[in-house]
């Protein structure tokens, strides 16, 4: 049934209703089964997304009709006909009256907007691919969604640095991933904060038979305390509470900030929340329960709807804003290209939309209206020789960079592999050659022997010019 007649009003302008700060606008790339026409199927996601289902209804009254989603901007050939990445742009405009308010507190949630906005469209039968490319908040919503409480600038300070543009922080992930037992897992932390700041759990460490919580987190907070009395550095260890249930997770928080504490480091301590796997729940439980603590979201698991590779789901984009609405304080936000994951150079938004007050995004002129930045978490793949090249095209270093691979592959040390990372910022921000820096940089220069393959690919030269260190 075509209902183009009701959930289409092509005569909107944005501007407008931008203007009229009513409406959460959406632009969705749709490509329509064979046999569908563009408006016709754009106008049935605009109905599944609101107040329609596939057919009229006897009790659809005016008041009904007046909350519509509406399609208000088409170009069917917008992405051309390839399979996947193929089809057209199209707009909705969602009253906000749509949106799902808490009994509790009056803030608006994220889990009735997605499952509005990106919920039932997704498995229409109507079309070959819909995918959110961008959404657009009103000031009337921001004001009414956590936000983080806390975010870098918080480790900033912690650390004893600005609180503004206080630079890179040099992090890594205890590897291997998982099969550590509790006494070389600690020694991984020792090694590793001789030279770094910042170490988190793997995405699926936590209470594994092999290294249970309540024995390897005392040996990690006795370490992080040794190893501060040593280096005079403060350090930090992002645990990871990811639960499937709010008990387990306030649970984990509550005992790591006690353990930590024993030292007088639960300021010391993220959490770390697979915020895809436990979704909005998990990700808000952290945010409301604990929101003196850095809340690090892992983005585990949202490469099934943020590929690039898919015609479904959202782009990353619209997964990082979901995140700062939440809550996020610090979100893996992939390495634009430089690292293992798939991404690309032109990805800067990621980051911006997060850290920015204002921010244009892929479709929308995003404004957060004051809501705290989220720190950008740059990961997967990162070694010392990728950092500079990454720092260059992001246009600055106001990171959290953890390197799990780029530190423990380090030949010489963990410790030698956080300082290779540190030196790698010092030498972007110098603006000198890195193969003069690593001249006279030693963990640096040994970063391309540790990463040989690599060095040839970003510095073809660098064997005849640096040669090998010892
Ligand atoms: C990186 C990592 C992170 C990925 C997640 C891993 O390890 O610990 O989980 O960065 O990807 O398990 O692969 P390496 P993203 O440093 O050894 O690659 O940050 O894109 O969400
Ligand atoms: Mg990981």
């Amino acid at each position: 049934m075509d209902q183009s007649n009701r959930y289409a009003n092509l005569s909107l302008n944005e501007a407008d209703l931008i203007a009229g700060g009513k409406h959460l606008l959406v632009a969705y790339k749709l490509k329509p089964a064979p046999g569908y026409g563009f408006l016709e199927v754009a106008a049935h996601v605009a109905a599944e997304s609101s107040t329609g289902t596939n057919v009229e209804v006897s009790t659809t009254d005016d008041f009904t009709r007046g909350v519509d989603a509406l399609v208000y901007e088409v170009d069917e050939t917008a992405f051309g006909d390839d399979r996947v990445t193929g089809g057209g742009l199209m707009k909705i405009a969602y009253p906000v009256e749509l949106f799902d308010i808490n009994i509790t507190d009056g803030q608006y949630m994220i889990s009735q907007m997605y499952s509005l906005i990106l919920g039932n469209n997704q498995g229409m039968g109507d079309h070959a691919g819909l995918r959110m490319l961008d959404f657009m908040v009103p000031e009337c919503m921001i004001k009414k969604f956590d936000g983080p409480a806390t975010n870098i600038s918080d480790l900033w300070k912690l650390l004893g640095r600005p609180e503004v543009d206080g630079g890179y922080i040099a992090g890594t992930i205890i590897k291997p991933k998982l099969g550590l037992r509790p006494e070389p897992f600690a020694r991984a932390c020792y090694e590793f904060w001789l030279g770094g700041d910042f170490i988190k759990n793997d995405e699926p460490q936590g209470n594994q038979t092999f290294c249970p919580m309540k024995t390897v987190l005392p040996l990690v907070a006795e370490t992080m305390d040794r190893v501060q009395q040593e280096t005079g550095e403060v350090k930090i260890f992002s645990a990871n509470v990811t639960a499937d249930c709010y008990k387990e997770l306030i649970a984990r928080g509550d005992y790591i900030l006690e353990t930590f504490g024993k030292y007088g480091n639960e300021k010391h301590v993220a959490f770390l929340v697979d915020g895809v796997v436990t979704g909005v729940h998990g990700v808000t439980t952290c945010r409301r329960e604990f929101p003196d603590t850095f809340l690090h979201y892992h983005r585990a698991g949202h490469g099934a709807f943020t590929s690039y590779k898919s015609p479904m789901g959202m782009d990353p984009l619209c997964h990082m804003k979901f995140a700062r609405l939440m809550g996020a304080s610090g979100i893996h936000t992939g390495t634009m290209g430089y690292g293992k994951m798939e991404g690309h150079g032109n990805e800067t938004v990621l980051a911006y939309m997060l850290e920015r007050d204002e921010c244009q995004g892929n479709y929308f002129y995003q404004k957060w209206y004051g809501m705290k930045a989220t720190t950008p978490i740059i990961s997967g793949g990162m070694n010392a020789l990728r950092l500079p090249g990454f720092f260059e095209n992001l246009g600055h270093g106001n990171v959290i960079n953890t390197c799990g691979g780029g530190s423990f592959g380090h030949i010489d040390s963990p410790a030698a592999g956080a300082t290779s990372l540190s030196q790698a910022y010092e030498c972007w921000k110098s603006g000198q050659d890195p193969i003069e820096y690593a001249k006279t940089h030693n963990e640096f220069a040994r970063a391309f022997d540790s990463f040989p393959k690599d060095a040839d690919k970003i510095f073809p030269d660098w064997r005849e010019k640096l040669g090998s260190h010892k």
